[in-house]
């Protein structure tokens, strides 16, 4: 038996980043894989990508990752920005941090910038593709309540027997004819919805996958799917 942790969504928050890491070595999981998303939003962007590096964490590219170097220059090109924080140099600290989340490190970014876009795994008889939004392309949100169409373009645009999703901060599960075909862990910094913060602990070869609160630190109920096999 092989139990992996899912992470996903860090947005430069180290805080939830440690807690699901804390979390996860408590778990005394085997691995621990990352879904993307590892800056913006935050002010911990430089510790994140770190943490994530010195960990060897297999990662994939979440759409903020794959546009940090091209934010960070039009920032630091952005007149207007400059000239802003040079009229209101006491704009509040927490502007200030969001404003400057994205002063990453050349390494960091170069690290950001060669993130593969997506990620297969094989585990006993079981491969597993991680990627940040979709199987079909790099923007589109999977939600439970999705299109059946869309949930079902999203299992047979992979060959995996198993897709690990992130980007919507909301976990999930997707079945197919009975079998788990889609997870997503939610977000370790803020979920919309509950719970806030939450990682997940995939469970191989069974299949099972469990959504944990992050801050009660026990298993949460997540949106649950059930698709049927399309009629010939
Ligand atoms: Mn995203």
């Amino acid at each position: 038996m092989t139990r992996i942790g899912i992470i996903s969504d860090i947005h430069a928050h180290l805080e939830g980043l440690n807690l699901a890491l804390a979390f996860l070595e408590e778990q005394a999981v085997d691995e621990i894989w990352c879904a993307g998303d590892l800056v913006d939003r935050g002010e911990d962007g430089n510790d994140v990508v770190q943490r994530i590096r010195y960990a060897q964490i297999p990662t994939v590219q979440g759409n903020h990752d794959y546009t940090a170097r091209r934010t960070q220059e039009q920032f630091k090109h952005d007149m207007t920005m400059m000239e802003f924080l040079e009229e209101y140099p006491d704009v509040s600290d927490h502007t200030k941090h969001m404003l400057f989340s994205f002063e990453l490190s050349e390494i960091n970014l170069t690290y950001l910038d060669y993130l593969p876009p997506s990620l297969k795994f094989e585990r006993g008889d079981l491969v597993i593709e991680m990627t940040h939004a979709s199987t079909f392309d790099r923007v589109t949100y999977i939600y439970p309540t999705s299109r059946r169409d869309i949930l079902n373009q999203t299992i047979d645009s992979s060959i995996a027997d198993l897709v690990i999703l992130g980007h919507t901060h909301r976990p999930m599960k997707i079945y197919r004819d009975g079998v788990l075909r889609v997870i997503n862990s939610g977000s370790v910094y803020m979920n919309y919805g509950m719970p806030t913060q939450s990682c997940g602990i995939l469970t191989l070869p069974e299949r099972e996958f469990t959504v944990y609160d992050l801050e009660t630190k026990k298993a949460a109920p997540v949106p649950i799917v059930q698709l049927e096999s399309k009629q010939s």
